[in-house]
């Protein structure tokens, strides 16, 4: 019985995506387990890209079983919208789709309770996505949330208006300029129910449980990364779930016991979309043209991404926090072009050489140390094996292997499925 994961390591958008969709093979269930229409996970095969917020990755093949888990958060009205655009492929969704009950709703009043609640920061606010996130998690924490199987319930509606109500005046507590028409938000939610209600709702650890023991192979699939988990991120700036290997047996189900292996995807610089502390952010033409070549724009809400050098103290964390046993790197051929390339290894805090994460890394707390290493020029793209890569990618590969003391077992240098290296 095993279930292996895998998780972005950093601030999101490692391509997790991507390497679901090129492990799927080797798996008959795909499970997200924490998240929901915050993520963006990008996928391309065929020459097209596509982008699913709250659909696994899986969704593409042929026989993988895809199932929504209860630590996700659902928002019915992105999910139609996702369905809608699948609907040019021939995927047979009430098979393949699963959505467990015990998942939480996002409500319209989620939505403008977080909008209220970032524009009450102001300037300290946290960059959310607006996706109600937030908002959503808490009504879950807080024991006043709806979930899929009370859509199953008959007085659910009732419990809706309670709880709207509510929202609505905590929203105008917050006492900001925030417009919206709630009939307008409320019938597209009503109507995107309907069409939800048309998938099975399974109680999905149960699922789980007997496709464990009945030899099916499955894949956790995390959203965002390490660094914006409630608890291990870089608080307050992290979004409201457990993205880290904990947040797998709690999201689905699983016993930490059956956890195998653990992927854990990072890409070759760091990137980090929205508010808080990046030690190793560029501001230089470096930055830019890591923004510009690895096309750093949210996929979900399209904000240019912060780019910066990769970050090993911070990478060193996430792969102690998630027991990492396998590495992904990511965007390789990015850094194609770079004369010199540099690694931040420890930071210095308070004077000292430190090579831990600390509490704090705030700007003005921390300042990165770099080991500087030799670039390649190779366009790496249309490379298909490992004996093709460049000397000086084998020698940055076997540098971070080294502090990481985890193997690096694929090596992405391009966004295609095809375009990936297999060590
Ligand atoms: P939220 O909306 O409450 O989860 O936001 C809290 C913080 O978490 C960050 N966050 C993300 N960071 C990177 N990628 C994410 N997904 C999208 C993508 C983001 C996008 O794949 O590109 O399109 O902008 C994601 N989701 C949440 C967020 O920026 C806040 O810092
Ligand atoms: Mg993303």
């Amino acid at each position: 019985m095993a279930v292996d994961l895998l998780l972005g390591l950093q601030w999101g958008d490692e391509g997790k995506g991507k390497i679901v969709d090129v492990l799927t093979a080797n798996y008959n269930i795909i499970a997200r387990f924490q998240g929901g229409p915050n993520a963006g996970h990008t996928l391309e095969f065929d020459g097209i890209k596509h982008v699913l917020h709250t659909i696994p990755s899986g969704i593409f093949h042929e026989s993988a079983i895809n199932l929504v888990g209860n630590g996700v958060v659902i928002d019915p009205v992105i999910f139609k919208k996702e369905l809608d655009n699948l609907q040019k492929f021939d995927i047979d969704i009430q098979k393949k789709l699963l959505i467990s009950r015990k998942a939480h709703l996002i409500l319209p009043t989620h939505r403008l309770l977080d909008a209220a609640s970032e524009a009450s920061k102001g300037k300290a606010k946290i960059g959310s996505t607006l996706k109600g996130i937030g908002p959503t998690y808490m009504d879950k924490t807080g024991r006043n949330g709806i979930r899929v199987g009370d859509l199953e319930l008959s007085d659910w509606k009732t419990r809706y208006r309670t709880l709207a109500n509510k929202h609505e005046a905590m929203i105008d507590f917050y006492d900001v300029d925030i417009q919206y028409d709630l009939k307008e938000l409320e019938e597209e939610f009503f109507a995107a129910i309907q069409i939800l209600k048309n998938l099975q709702f399974i109680d999905s650890e149960e699922y789980i449980h007997q496709a464990e023991k009945s030899g099916k192979t499955i894949l956790a699939e995390g959203a965002q990364g390490s660094l914006l988990d409630i608890d291990f991120g870089t608080y307050p700036f992290v979004t409201s779930s457990n993205t880290t290997a904990a947040g797998a047996c709690t999201g689905l189900g699983v016993a930490p016991n059956h956890i195998k292996e653990v992927f854990g995807i990072f890409k070759a610089y760091t990137t980090r979309v929205g508010s808080g502390p990046f030690p190793t952010e560029l501001f230089d033409e470096d930055g830019k043209t890591m923004a510009k070549v690895g096309n750093e724009f949210g996929a979900t809400t399209g904000r240019p991404r912060r780019c910066g050098w990769l970050d090993l103290v911070a990478l060193k964390y996430a792969v102690q926090v998630n027991g990492v046993t396998q590495l992904m790197m990511m965007k390789g051929d990015v850094l194609s072009g770079f004369k010199t390339l540099k690694v931040c290894t420890a930071y210095e805090y308070k004077g000292k050489k430190i090579k831990h994460l600390p509490y704090n890394i705030e700007e003005e707390n921390v300042k990165p140390i770099y080991t500087e290493m030799a670039g390649w020029a190779e366009d790496l793209t249309k490379m298909t094996s490992a004996d093709q890569l460049p000397n000086a990618l084998n020698d940055y590969i076997a540098f971070l292997e080294k502090e990481l003391e985890v193997p690096i077992k694929i090596v992405s240098v391009g966004p295609d499925r095809t375009q990936t290296i297999h060590r």
